[in-house]
């Protein structure tokens, strides 16, 4: 703070400042903690309240809990915890029972990894580092349930985990009836017959490890053999949403390789259809339901199979299955397992020398083609590179509506994960086969006549003709003709005659993958299943739970050379005989025998799958959650068909991991009836980053932004020349500014007020320390316009306001009103003040009415200078469950002008407003008009030059 600032200060004894906010907002941190100011009652049940609380429509408001990182926060991260708290004072404030608490997702790798350096148990940090987050975050004056707070590590909370685990692991999911059931009925199917074993034997006549083998195909959680994610350097395997487009772990940036290892398994794939078709129900961000949508890669088309002389067919998926007649070649993935069975020992006479890659024979050639293909990732595989590899297998199939015998080759652009691992080629039509074709002289055959002026033979083309906008040629035999058809008839007829003769039908891909859901970590919950001496797995009887961590002295997973592909992951568990051999009597009827414990853990998304519900009932030790509770506060509503969290704030980075996986857990309770919403989160809101300077000296390191001074747009530190760019906050930049700092120089308020104004809450902004005060001096105002600075006594009369201030106040309920249920909590902030400003300009003292409705306005915003103006104006109940002004309809209606919003010079929006506006309102206005935001489409702002009341101009950056 500046010194004359400071000197001013002192002139007038009982004006707002730094240490009034924190004496202040310490008070009344303490009385709403005493009196249980935020509690949020629920209808029945230890936390059961007020039923005329519990009476009002309920509002379920919540963040993405933070991981308690040892960094503590900075600014940046509770810009979505203080509009998640605006809001949900704005909902108690107009007669909604309000659920707003935070709680902590404390599994996870960093505490590990910082218990590998230093010996520490992860406990042990992540409990310190929770008590430091905490103690920053109630400096806040965030209005939370604190007795519905709990961490994922808790044994009391992640004893529900493995009761979920437990619960995926008993069921199976039921097509017929499209949802999952206990396993318990399908047991009972096999064993009355109704449905038939796999190899038609009798139920009783299988083996106990063949019966555990039938239900584990059908199990919703199951062990399989499957190829995972292996990355040696981190020690662990991975599931494919943490693997980065290039193949890398997401976490340390290791190579990860394709290892077969038995491993846990989610079967979310059984809810493909309903995790796409039920985000259309959901109010989220049409971008993150893209990102969902394309995640789960819904593909209609079909299959068809190809026989092979000597061999059985091949199956392939395709979605172009009209262009069949122009299929002139095959491609397996290098690993399918077709490959040896068809690949005969010598060329076939008149073999093209490009097909066989320089081998002697076939089997020469495969062996070596699919060594070369283990060495690279499934992205480098599928890379729209123009020169594409592979080698013919010896082997021809016969194209079953031409009759035509086309040649088999194995390459690394067909992968073994997605539809059959095996593809028919219409190099005419398709990129890559066409790039493919090119390269081994292979023949080209048009079945869709081209739209452009390239003619049909492709020979003579440049490119595949790949669009759907034409129609099929050359495309009959003696029974079917596609010819003069469009792709989508075509579609149709073929598919119907593939059908017909029981070669080939209709069908449904799916680019999603089961979860694999083990981790050979320490820090994670440990998976409540035992295996007996045949390998059997068992669950745990609830009873039994929670299972707790074993005390441990090493932590780390083992590691090996990030490229070495032929490891082993070794679990940090498994070294704890005592722990991992044990003699139990899970209550089967077979008496106590002994085990073997699973040693892997689980991965860090499980706590975070089903956190919403824990906060509804957080002390439950009977129930997961009592459904009269979970009914109450996420059932299905109007408007919400599937039920779940009214509103959901966070970073859009989570769009295909914890929002996929919560939503499939979400789906599973459901379907076994301990829940009834469908959905966790009706309303997802994406908020925008609070980014940062980064200033770096000619070596291109970073230096404390706090220390580099600026000389003529210049940046200089310790008398060298730096650069400037914008980009995230945090301690490797040297640039993280904490709400700590913030709030010992301005107070809590300050900050609030400061982070909800910089702009539209979607829209990231650079955080500038110097804007704060801006903040400040609002709240100043506001002080001084009800306190006498000089003698602290309340200035207010009880006179009646004149028809001026009568319109301004008016006008200033009304728009605070929407732009707080509408989230715009810049534009609610610009018109407080002007009406601050309106009344100041207006002098003398306020009227009480117009005070208290300043001061309820506020309130949401500025929650402590609220509660403390609204006491001193002679209340005796809290300000935080005042009803919300409301607006006086025949002050509203005012003349208005025209505003005219050009970005670039272009005229994007116009805005009706008020003559009277001042320049920073009508910016604010201008900057969160929808059309100006998507012309502005995610770039910054250079400048923006405001002339009130009638142009604004935004220059992008
Ligand atoms: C013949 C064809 C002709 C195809 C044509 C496309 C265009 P999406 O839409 O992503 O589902 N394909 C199938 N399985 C594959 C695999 N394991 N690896 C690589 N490619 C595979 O893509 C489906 C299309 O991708 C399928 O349709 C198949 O090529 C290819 F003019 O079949 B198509």
């Amino acid at each position: 703070m500046s010194e004359t600032n400071s000197a001013a200060e002192t002139a007038a004894p009982h004006r707002y400042t730094a240490a009034m906010a924190a004496d202040i907002e310490a008070r009344w941190q303490d009385f709403w903690d005493a009196e249980g100011t935020y509690e949020a009652p629920n209808p029945t049940g230890d936390l059961a309240g007020d039923p005329a609380q519990v009476a009002k429509p309920k509002k379920f408001i919540m963040d993405m809990f933070p991981y308690p990182s040892g960094a503590g926060l900075h600014v940046g991260h509770p810009l979505g915890y203080i509009a998640t708290d605006v809001f949900a004072r704005y909902q108690r404030m107009t007669g909604h029972n309000v659920l707003h608490t935070l709680g902590f997702d404390a599994f996870g790798l960093p505490a590990e990894q910082y218990a590998v350096q230093t010996g520490t148990h992860p406990r042990v940090s992540t409990e310190a580092n929770i008590e430091n987050m905490t103690a920053q975050l109630r400096r806040l004056g965030l209005g939370h349930d604190k007795r519905r707070s709990f961490a994922t590590i808790e044994s009391e909370y992640y004893k529900w985990t493995q009761w979920i685990f437990l619960q995926i692991f008993n069921s199976w999911y039921d097509t017929e009836a499209d949802r999952a059931r206990p396993i318990a009925e399908l047991v009972e199917q096999f064993e009355n017959g109704s449905r038939p074993t796999p190899d038609g034997r009798d139920w009783s006549a299988l083996n106990a490890v063949e019966r555990a083998d039938v239900l584990g195909e059908y199990r919703l959680a199951y062990a399989s053999d499957a190829p995972v994610n292996w990355s040696p350097g981190l020690g662990t395997v991975l599931a494919n949403e943490e693997v980065t487009a290039d193949g890398r772990s997401e976490r340390g940036n290791f190579p990860v390789f394709k290892a077969k290892l038995r491993q846990w398994n989610m079967r979310i794939t059984a809810y493909a259809d309903r995790l796409l078709n039920d985000l259309d129900g959901l109010d989220w961000p049409e971008a993150i339901k893209l990102q969902q949508r394309n995640w789960i890669g819904r593909s209609e088309g079909a299959r068809v199979d190809f026989p092979v002389d000597g061999a059985d067919s091949i199956t392939v998926f395709t979605t172009r299955q009209d262009t069949l007649f122009g299929a002139t070649y095959m491609v397996l993935a290098p690993e399918h397992e077709l490959v040896e069975r068809i690949t005969p020992v010598a060329w076939p006479e008149g073999t093209h020398p490009v097909w066989t890659g320089g081998h002697a024979t076939p089997i020469e050639a495969v062996t070596a083609y699919r060594k070369l293909a283990a060495a690279k990732s499934d992205v480098e595989r599928q890379a729209e590179a123009k020169d594409k590899t592979g080698v013919f297998t010896g082997a021809y199939a016969t194209n079953p509506v031409s009759g035509e015998k086309v040649p088999v080759f194995i390459a690394d652009y067909v992968l073994m994960g997605y539809g059959t691992g095996a593809i028919m080629a219409v190099p005419a039509h398709d990129a890559r086969d066409f790039a493919f074709a090119r390269a081994f002289e292979l023949p080209m055959r048009c079945v869709v006549e081209p739209s452009d002026d390239r003619g049909t033979d492709p020979s003579t083309w440049e490119d595949a003709f790949a669009s759907y906008e034409a129609k099929l040629v050359n495309s009959a035999n003696d029974e079917i003709s596609l010819n003069g058809l469009g792709v989508v008839e075509a579609k149709a007829k073929i598919t119907e005659w593939l059908t017909e003769h029981g070669v080939g039908e209709g069908t449904v891909n799916f680019r999603l993958r089961d979860w694999l859901f083990s981790r050979q970590r320490y820090w994670g919950e440990p998976f409540p299943i035992v295996y007996d001496e045949d390998g059997i797995a068992h669950p745990l009887p609830e009873s039994m739970l929670p299972l707790e961590l074993p005390e441990v002295d090493d932590y780390s997973p083992r590691t090996f050379d990030p490229d070495d592909a032929d490891t082993q992951p070794e679990t940090p568990l498994s070294r704890n005989a005592d722990w991992v051999d044990v003699t139990l009597d899970l209550g089967d009827g077979n008496g106590p025998k002994k085990y073997r414990r699973e040693t892997n853990t689980m991965p860090n998304w499980a706590g975070s799958c089903w956190y919403e519900l824990r906060y509804l009932d957080p002390n439950n030790s009977s129930q997961l959650v009592d459904p009269a509770i979970e009914q109450y506060w996420m059932g299905p509503r109007e408007g919400r068909p599937a039920g779940g969290v009214d509103l959901y704030i966070g970073g859009s980075e989570h769009a295909v991991l914890h929002l996929l996986y919560a939503r499939f857990w979400s789906k599973v309770l459901y379907d076994l009836g301990h829940i009834s919403s469908a959905e966790p989160f009706h309303k997802l809101y994406n908020q925008g980053m609070i980014q940062a300077f980064v200033y770096r000296d000619s070596r291109g390191i970073a230096v404390p932004a706090a220390e580099v001074e600026e000389r003529d747009g210049k940046f200089y530190y310790q008398g060298e020349k730096v650069s400037r760019v914008l980009g995230k906050m945090g301690k490797s930049l040297k640039n993280a500014v904490t709400p700590d700092e913030i709030c010992a120089e301005y107070g809590a308020d300050t900050l609030r007020l400061y982070e909800m104004a910089m702009g539209p809450l979607d829209v990231s902004r650079p955080w500038d320390t110097r804007a704060v005060v801006g903040q400040y001096r609002l709240l100043q105002r506001l002080w001084r316009n009800v306190v006498d600075e000089e003698t602290g006594e309340v200035t207010v009369v009880d006179a009646e306001p004149g028809e001026e201030t009568l319109r301004a106040l008016h006008k200033a309920i009304d728009g605070v009103g929407q732009d707080m249920a509408g989230m715009r909590f810049n534009t609610a902030i610009a018109k407080v003040t002007e009406l601050n400003n309106h009344l100041t300009k207006a002098g003398g003292p306020l009227p009480r009415s117009v005070a208290e409705s300043l001061v309820l306005l506020v309130a949401p915003l500025a929650p402590h200078i609220a509660e403390e103006l609204w006491r001193r104006l002679g209340h005796t109940e809290s300000v935080v469950h005042q009803d919300f002004p409301v607006a006086d309809p025949a002050y509203v209606v005012d003349e208005t002008v025209t505003c005219v919003v050009q970005v670039k010079g272009k005229v994007k929006a116009r805005l009706e407003i008020s003559p009277s506006i001042t320049d920073e309102e009508l910016e604010a206005l201008a900057l969160a008009d929808p059309a100006v935001v998507a012309a502005l489409n995610g770039a910054g702002i250079r400048k923006v030059i405001v002339r009130a009341p009638k142009l604004v101009n935004i220059v992008p950056a």
